[in-house]
């Protein structure tokens, strides 16, 4: 039998056990290791009944999806779940952790399920773009219904074990002791004279045929515009659960799950689940994380505000600085509404959001910083201002605390250079609005130590955010890719596109909104600024669009002054504008541009590829550890959609040649902007996908 499955006997009871560390997932050797021990248990006389169970953290917490793309190896998890579920003596699951996707399918083979109270259940193969393959969509609705199975399935959320209970999905629930309980249950069921208890002949869930087809019609009513074949697969296969006998339903969820399983979709969102993981692996990972206690954020604006409401929300202690009473009521009073609407959407309680305003301090000078244990400085954009308090914050802060800078642009290691502890100081930049977005960008400054870089990820982690680390550059990793994508755009309109059609065909790629309507949202303002501080270092052969200077120069900040890209009526209703076609015609006109059409699909050639070629510059200057960290900075901080897993996996899937000679077509009209990154070439000749980088 496989080491990954151990297997002993107590009571005439049969206990097998998964051991196959971190979760336990079901890889070849798993498979093979089940299959044997119920075989084994069958052959064996001393055993009345089995126990599948699991050794470390969790019950199997789903098929090892590192092997979902590659020839699949007998016995395939269906054929298992099969096997336990004929076997001829009674099988108990005993689950703990989190018992997920192909992990809960083997726990719905077995006849009787029993969880500890803290074990989790679900089946989230929804969020990898594939659907419960192994019997999961035809047991689960036998044994609850089609309305909680598809929410199951379609939202992909695990719920707890007293939930789980409740609905009928699993028998039993136990504070601890699980092993001896679930022998003990066996035992009994064994004495009891019990046999198997198959769910394939189970119709709790079907009873009301009825409530079950009106189930169905409601999901597929409710599929708003699918872009992703799951959903719309695991919805057939659930009604199949319905119209088909077992077997049958089994071979069309099989057919489904192969679908699925081979679409680039899947592959972009198997992508993203493992880039995200990937990106917590950096140099500094073995250090020790200064603790953090007691933190401070320096401006109370949206970002300030935002930046304080999760520290909270993560048991940390905060001080909250602002200039004058006025503004400090300010940051207090968003902070406030910010916890109402968690609670408003179920995220926090009452009694949690007392304890968390319990938490927090105001003050007016950066003296209340003095035992703090980390500081987030979150100020206008203005590199004297962010020096003027960093001088401060060197002078009060005790030693060993953290000084970090929210920056988007600004230069950290110039910052770290007024104070004389630059090894202290170091880059966190969230993104707005800072409770909903998942990104923080750790930069990492030329002097800041590595046990500072190791405690931004730490607290990262108790945020809930994912961390990426980026090096120090104009705009760090998101911010210069946003850059290039918005480059690419502004020269798509004076050659003749319109706003309205990038921002179209952006969308009809997948991102939620195209990138003028994101600059009308985040305000004109604040990239004009930036392009007026960086003038002088402009390199007078690159191509200049000044469209957005001259919307800026006619008051159009976007929707707050109700006019950018769009105009904005009193509801707020974007509408395309003629005046702003006027203007870009006439911008063409100034330069002899004659405006050509331009097609959706050259749009998104355009767009992507600046990306792509900026990535890889980024991967050239080392301010990038790999490609797949540039893929999750783009899903979770600038809306890439993100079962295309990224602008990095996008390249990949289309091909690196492909990208490098759209990139070389393009090079005349800007032999800067367009000039393919080095290492194209390099990869071209070796046949290497930005992906071969990601491991090493
Ligand atoms: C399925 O089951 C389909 C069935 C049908 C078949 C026909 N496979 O997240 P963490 C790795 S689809 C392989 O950091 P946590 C992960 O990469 C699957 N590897 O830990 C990481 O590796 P590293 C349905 C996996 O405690 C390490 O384990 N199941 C898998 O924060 C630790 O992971 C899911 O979608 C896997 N299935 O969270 C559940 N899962 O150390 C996916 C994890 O080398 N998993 N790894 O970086 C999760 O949601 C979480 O991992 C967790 C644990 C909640 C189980």
């Amino acid at each position: 039998m496989a080491q990954a499955v151990g297997w002993t006997v107590r009571d005439g009871v049969a206990v097998v056990s998964v051991d196959n560390p971190p979760v336990n997932a079901l890889g070849h050797a798993v498979r093979r290791g089940l299959v044997d021990a119920i075989a084994v248990a069958e052959a064996d006389s001393r055993v009345r009944a089995v126990v599948i169970a699991a050794a470390g953290r969790t019950f199997p917490a789903g098929a090892d999806i590192r092997e979902f793309g590659k020839p699949p190896e007998d016995p395939w998890l269906p054929e298992v779940c099969d096997r336990i579920e004929a076997c001829s003596k009674p099988v108990i699951a005993a689950l703990h952790g989190t018992a997920l996707g192909g992990g809960f399918e083997v726990a719905l083979a077995a006849h009787y399920r029993i969880a500890l109270a803290s074990a989790r259940v679900g089946l989230p193969e929804v969020t990898l773009g594939i659907l419960p393959g192994a019997g999961g969509t035809q047991r689960t609705p036998r044994l609850i219904g089609a309305e909680q199975a598809l929410r199951l399935m379609l939202t992909g959320k695990p719920i707890g074990a007293a939930e789980a209970m409740a609905m009928g999905l699993i028998d039993g629930v136990v504070e601890d002791d699980l092993l001896e309980q679930a022998v003990a249950l066996a035992v009994m069921l064994a004495d009891e004279g019990k046999g198997p208890r198959p769910t394939r002949d189970r119709r709790d869930g079907m009873r009301d045929p009825v409530a079950y087809e009106a189930a169905i019609k409601a999901a597929r009513d409710g599929l708003k515009a699918p872009r992703l074949p799951a959903p719309g697969r695991i919805i057939d296969c659930v009604e199949a659960a319905l119209l088909l006998p077992f077997d049958n339903g089994l071979a069309f969820e099989r057919a489904a799950f192969e679908d699925c399983v081979t679409s680039p979709e899947s592959a972009g969102l198997r992508h993203a689940f493992f880039a995200e993981r990937r990106a917590a692996k950096i140099p500094e990972a073995k250090e020790t994380p200064r603790p953090v206690g007691h933190a401070g954020v320096i401006g109370g604006g949206l970002m300030g505000a935002g930046i304080a409401h999760v520290l909270l929300g993560a048991g940390l202690r905060v001080t909250l600085i602002e200039r004058d009473r006025d503004a400090l009521a300010g940051g207090l009073q968003r902070v406030a509404v910010m916890e109402e609407q968690a609670i408003a959407r179920g995220k926090m309680t009452e009694k949690e959001r007392d304890a968390q305003w319990a938490r927090l301090f105001g003050a007016l000078d950066v003296g209340a910083l003095a035992e703090a244990d980390l500081v987030i400085e979150a100020v206008y954009e203005d590199e004297a201002l962010k020096a003027g308090i960093f001088r401060e914050l060197d002078r009060v802060m005790r030693p060993g605390a953290v000084l970090a800078t929210n920056t988007s642009y600004l230069d950290i290691d110039q910052l770290a250079r007024v104070t004389s502890r630059p090894a202290d100081v170091i880059g966190l930049h969230f993104f707005s609005p800072v409770p909903a977005m998942k990104l923080l960008e750790v930069v990492v400054g030329a002097q800041t130590a590595p046990d500072v870089v190791a405690t931004g990820f730490e607290l990262a982690k108790q945020l809930g955010k994912v961390a990426v680390r980026a090096g120090v550059c104009d705009g760090f990793i998101g911010n210069r890719i946003l850059t290039a994508y918005r480059t690419a755009a502004d020269f798509l309109l004076e050659d003749g596109a319109t706003p309205y059609q990038v921002d179209a065909a952006m969308r009809a790629f997948g991102f939620p909104l195209g990138p003028y309507q994101v600059l009308d949202m985040t305000g004109l303002d604040i990239s004009w600024a930036r392009r007026q501080r960086l003038a002088g270092t402009r390199d007078p052969r690159a191509r200049y669009v000044a469209i957005g200077d001259r919307l800026c120069e006619a008051g159009w900040f976007g929707r707050k002054s109700g006019r950018g890209y769009y105009r904005y009526d009193a509801a707020g209703s974007a509408s395309e504008d003629p005046e702003v076609l006027a203007l870009i015609a006439a911008e063409r006109e100034a330069k002899g541009i004659v405006a050509r059409t331009i097609g959706d699909d050259e749009i998104r050639d355009r767009c992507l590829c600046a990306m792509v070629n900026e990535g890889a510059r980024l991967l050239g200057e080392g301010i990038a550890l790999r490609p797949s960290d540039i893929d999750v900075v783009m899903l979770a901080g600038y809306g890439y959609p993100r079962w295309r897993g990224g602008p990095m996996q996008t390249a990949d899937q289309r091909g690196m040649l492909q990208i490098r000679n759209l990139l070389a077509d393009y090079v005349g009209e800007d032999p800067i902007f367009w000039a393919p990154a080095a290492i194209f070439e390099e990869m071209i000749k070796y046949g290497r996908k930005f992906s071969d980088m990601d491991e090493g």
